[in-house]
């Protein structure tokens, strides 16, 4: 049998942790995904200026504090009519860090004017890979739509009920989650991570 790989999941986001942890299994089976709450660490500090930074930041902490390869995800949405914004700062966007009721508000309040031809937007995601060594490795997912009105479903978690991608008349919020898995920024990413893992840990990547 194949030894299999451990890999600290440096992520606290349920909503996260719960889409990743599905994903790795299919696509990455070998892996044994470990979690940070197992580890007594405190949060790392997002000070990074784009998804790839902060990603790194996150991976390579954590993998440094615990002496196992880590992987870690930024992620956000990324408005057209407000210049790309929240960007990296969509987990604190109305202040309160992984407050999604009153992200979600402040988008649909400045956006209160914005006509539908002007709504688009992204769902972004970076994964990054780290070792103790400091060796990084990033992938990037993105997924395009548009920004509703007023929030629709209950599935998913942060901005996914006012996210309609495009081709879809629902929210990500009203998918399932392997529906929203099949086509997401972090489905794009962790599929195109998933085959890189292995020669990764093992060195020969
Ligand atoms: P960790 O740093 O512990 O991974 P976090 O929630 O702080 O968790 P980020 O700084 O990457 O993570 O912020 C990501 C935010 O972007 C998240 O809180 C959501 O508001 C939003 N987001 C990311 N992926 C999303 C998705 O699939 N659906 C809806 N919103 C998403």
């Amino acid at each position: 049998m194949q030894m299999k790989h451990e890999l600290v999941l440096a992520t606290r986001n349920k909503g996260k942790v719960a889409e990743v942890e599905r994903l790795l299994k299919v696509h990455a089976p070998n892996v044994l995904l470990r979690s940070v709450a197992e580890f007594d660490l405190a949060d790392v500090e997002e000070t990074g200026d784009t998804f790839e930074a902060n990603a790194i930041l996150k991976a390579l902490t954590i993998a440094k504090e615990t002496g196992l390869p880590a992987l870690a995800d930024d992620s956000g949405i990324s408005i057209d009519a407000l210049g790309g914004a929240p960007g990296v700062y969509s987990a604190r966007w109305a202040g309160k860090h992984g407050d999604d009721l009153a992200n979600i508000e402040k988008v649909i309040r400045e956006l209160v004017d914005v006509p539908d031809s002007k709504r688009g937007a992204a769902f972004v995601c970076v994964i990054a890979l780290a070792l103790p060594n400091g060796k990084t490795f990033t992938v990037r997912g993105e997924l395009r739509g548009m920004v509703r009105h007023a929030p629709s479903g209950s599935e998913g978690f942060g901005y996914d009920p006012i996210f309609q991608p495009d081709g879809y008349q629902i929210t990500t919020a009203e998918m399932s989650p392997e529906e929203k898995d099949s086509i997401s920024h972090r489905g794009i990413a962790l599929r195109k991570i998933a085959p890189e893992i292995q020669p990764f840990l093992s060195g020969d990547k």
